[in-house]
Parts: structure tokens; sequence; C-alpha cells
């Protein structure tokens, strides 16, 4: 299977107009040798490694696109395999004519992920960077690329390497205290090293949780009862009149879903219809998902006026999700206040804003993300992209170091706390992409876009 020749369309990140025809393997260079006519004559078979050529992608005497053609010969090559990539200039039909004959030409299909597999297979990169890759691939805002091309340069593996060569030495130490049970003042206390372990893998932990929002992002709903300036406060978050905002009470008739960048992290942001007795059929199925996207929701913006009294919907409405993470917004702080305070122990914050002039929505925005991410400004430092079988044995190596630590406390015997540790040990190797099954790596590669 290594053998064939593999292509597919793989577009630059961040670039719509112009893409690429890539393909690698032995047969790269024959097989758009075939196709492609050089504006210099020369044919492809016999130019310089690393080189650049201009001229027309040809079938059947016809010309199908202007093209860029770039050689590079095994093994400098992102796959350590022949590799040459055709840059259209057509647009994506093109690209597409171009693929099609470059596999009448003998080249297969590649599989989702399969050039950076071939890349990790032929020891090109670490199963680490591979990952990054993906996440590059994937980084949808500012924050998470930054975070994503820090991983690319490995510092996960430099943390994980360490990790596993301190619990290599702990584990060499137990076992001459397991041989020479005499020697007592050879074996070192093995509390306090395993303790700064423990802490190691915690803090991993904590870096991939808060990875996993930048990544995948965070639903927020804004919930409350109808005219307190929902939906103003929408569009107040994404800078633009997405919805509809009028003085009639009842003005959004169905949830609206929306992204927006809130510091840098993806969130989706839900207005819903305002809660109150449902006027029509058309209102009670609104509130019906009004309610949905309240249990969705990571975060609820519940929206009070604050310039009128509080309302017994009002209040309802904040009896009702004592229970989930909320933050009341006390809306229309440009106009005197009427509304009576409310009780801050009941939400995980309250904040006073303006949805009309914009005052105090930004501080709001910082507010979701302190919240979410659990007191931390996310910087690049403090964030770590883990898929989730990453997740899972990083939290497999913790909780063997954990038990190995306790062991040691409560004075088993050193065999049980070395067995720990020892899982301890393949778990971090995992983790390094050392004996890692088959199974694992069709499931990550599987997950990058086909042409990566
Ligand atoms: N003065 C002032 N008026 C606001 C503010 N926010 C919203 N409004 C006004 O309040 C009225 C209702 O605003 P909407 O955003 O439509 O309220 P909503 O909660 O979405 O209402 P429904 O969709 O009916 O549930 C509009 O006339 C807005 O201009 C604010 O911060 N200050
Ligand atoms: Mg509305």
């Amino acid at each position: 299977m290594r053998g064939d020749t593999i292509a597919a369309i793989s577009t630059p990140l961040g670039e719509g107009g112009i893409g690429i025809v890539r393909l690698s393997g032995p047969r790269a260079v024959e097989i758009a040798g075939g196709l492609f006519q050089a504006t210099s004559g020369l044919s492809l078979q016999h130019v310089p490694s690393h080189t650049l050529h201009h001229g027309f992608i040809v079938a059947a005497g016809r010309r199908v696109d202007e093209v860029l053609v770039s050689v590079m010969r095994a093994p400098r090559t992102y796959t350590r395999e022949d590799t040459v990539e055709i840059n259209g200039h057509g647009g994506i039909v093109a690209l597409t004519r171009i693929l099609d004959l470059v596999l009448v030409g003998g080249a297969r299909l590649a599989e989702r992920g399969e050039f950076t597999e071939r890349a990790f297979m032929n020891g090109r990169i670490s199963l680490d960077e591979a990952q990054a890759v993906l996440d590059v691939v994937r980084a949808r805002t500012r924050l998470g690329l930054e975070a994503a091309v820090e991983r690319l340069g490995g510092r996960f593996s430099v943390a994980i390497a360490a990790i596993r060569e301190e619990i290599g030495r702990l584990l060499a130490s137990l076992e001459v205290g397991m041989d020479f049970p005499d020697v007592d003042e050879a074996t070192e206390d093995l509390g306090p090293p395993l303790d700064r372990l423990v802490e190691e893998a915690d803090a991993l932990l904590a870096r991939g949780e808060r990875g996993r929002i930048v990544r995948d992002g965070l639903t927020v709903a804004i919930v409350g009862r109808t005219n307190v300036g929902k939906s103003t406060l929408l569009n107040a978050f994404l800078a633009e009149e997405r919805a509809i905002v009028t003085p009639v009470p009842g003005t959004t008739r169905d949830t609206i879903e929306e992204e927006a960048a809130i510091g840098g992290v993806p969130v989706c942001l839900i207005d819903t219809a305002g809660i109150r007795e449902p006027a029509d059929l058309v209102e009670a199925e609104a509130q019906r998902r009004a309610r949905r996207a309240i249990d969705r929701a990571d975060l609820l913006l519940l929206v009070f006026n604050r310039s009128l009294p509080l309302t017994a919907d009002d209040l309802d409405l904040a009896r009702e999700n004592w229970e989930r993470p909320t933050v009341a917004v006390l809306n229309k702080s440009d106009l005197p206040r009427r509304a009576e305070s409310l009780d801050p122990g009941r939400f995980a914050a309250v904040r006073e804003v303006s949805a009309k002039t914009g005052d105090g929505v930004d501080a709001l925005g910082r507010e979701i993300l302190r919240l979410v991410l659990r007191g931390e400004i996310p910087t690049h430092d403090a964030i770590l992209f883990l898929d989730v079988w990453e997740r899972d044995l990083l939290r497999r190596a913790r909780s063997s170091l954990g038990e190995a630590r306790a062991g040691l406390f409560s004075g088993v015997s050193p065999d049980l706390v070395a067995e720990a540790l020892r899982s301890a040990y393949v778990a971090t190797g995992q983790l390094q992409g050392i004996d890692v099954g088959e199974d694992v790596l069709k499931r990550i590669f599987s997950r990058f876009c086909v042409g990566k």
C-alpha cells in the first residue's frame, strides 16, 4: 500500500481562489510529467529537485489550466517521498479536472490525512507534530492558530519526554531499592519528585481542557423576558444588525445562532425569543426552542431590563436557572435604574451593560472568557490542544502517578508502586508515539482533511 502514489486537492489555509493538486509517491513526477507542458520545453522527469516550473496542463491536445508545478524529490519533502504540487489558477473546476487527470494517470485518491500519515510513517514528523498539523488545519481563530503553531514546535512532546524520563529515573531508583534492600542510604525519598510529577500532569490536563474550549468553542444562550434587549445584545457582540430589534415585545420569533469571536475564542451565540405567556402558536414554538437552547448552552446570559422594576417572570427565569452557569446581565444601563438588586451569590457574575450604546459589552465578553476558562485569560501558554485519545492517555498517566504516590504514602509493597509507575511510563510513551497501535493511528489520521 505504501508503494503507490497518492493525490488530492490541498488548498492552502486562508486562500480561496488558488488551489493545489498535490501528489506524493514513487510515480508522482512521472504522472504529473505526462500532463504537463513546460513553457521552457523541459520534461519534468529531468528537472532538478526543488524547482518550480511554469506551463500548462494539457489533455487530449487542449489546455486545461495554466499552472506552476513544483518538483520535490525524496527525501527532503513533507512526506519524504517524491512530491509534486500543481498550483492551478483556474479555480475549483479546473482543479477537479486536473485531479481527475492525475488519477487517470495512475495516482490513487488520498485518504483523509494520508499525506501527514506518510510523513509520520517515514519518520519526517513526530506524532505530536502530526496532531499539530491537524490543529492548524482546523484552527478557526487567531488564538487557536497561535496555540496550534506553538505546538507544532513540539513543546508538548518536550514536556511529556521530561515527565517520562523522570518516571524512568524513579522506577530505576525504586528497583535498586528492591534488589538491594540493605543499602538503605542509596534509596531516595520518592515522595517529593512524585508530587511534582502529579502536579505537572495536572497542569497539562488543565491546559488541555482550555484547549478543548478554544478549539471547539462554546455555546452561549441569550435569554430573558421580552423586550429586555436580548437581540440588541446579540447585535452588539456581532457588531452588525443581525437580529431585528423593535420596541414591540415579542419581536424575536425564532432562535438565531451566530458565531462571534470573543477574545479570540469562537463563541456560538444564540438569541432566543423572549419568555412570556405565549400569545399564539408561533410564539409557543419559539419559546420551546428557547428552552432547548438553554439546555444546550455552556453558559447563559440572563438579560434583565434594569430601567424597570423586576417582574415575576424575571424572577421565575432566574430561579429556574440557578443550577446552571449563568451571568445576570442588567441591560439598559444608559437609562435611570429602577430594578431592585439581584442576589449576586446566585449567579456566576452580575454585569451592567447598555447593549444600545455598547457600554460594558466588551467587559461582559471578557467576563465570559474568564468564567469559562476558569479564571485564566487565555494566552497561548495556558492552552494545549489535545485530542480525545491524548487526553485519555494523559489522564491515565496522571492516575497511575497518583496511585504510585498514594501507595508510597500508605506503605504498600514497592512492587505495587513500581507497577503503577510502569503504567505511567507506558502511557507517556504512547503519548510520544512510541508503541501506538495501528487502530489508534488510523483514528488520528482519519481526522485530517483530504490533502493534508
Ligand atoms: N435605552 C436602551 N434601550 C435598549 C437597550 N437595549 C435594547 N433597547 C431597546 O429595547 C427594545 C427591545 O430591544 P430588543 O433587542 O428587540 O429586545 P429583545 O429582548 O430581543 O425582545 P424580544 O425579541 O421581543 O424578546 C428596543 O426598542 C431596543 O432599542 C439599551 O441598552 N438601552
Ligand atoms: Mg429579540
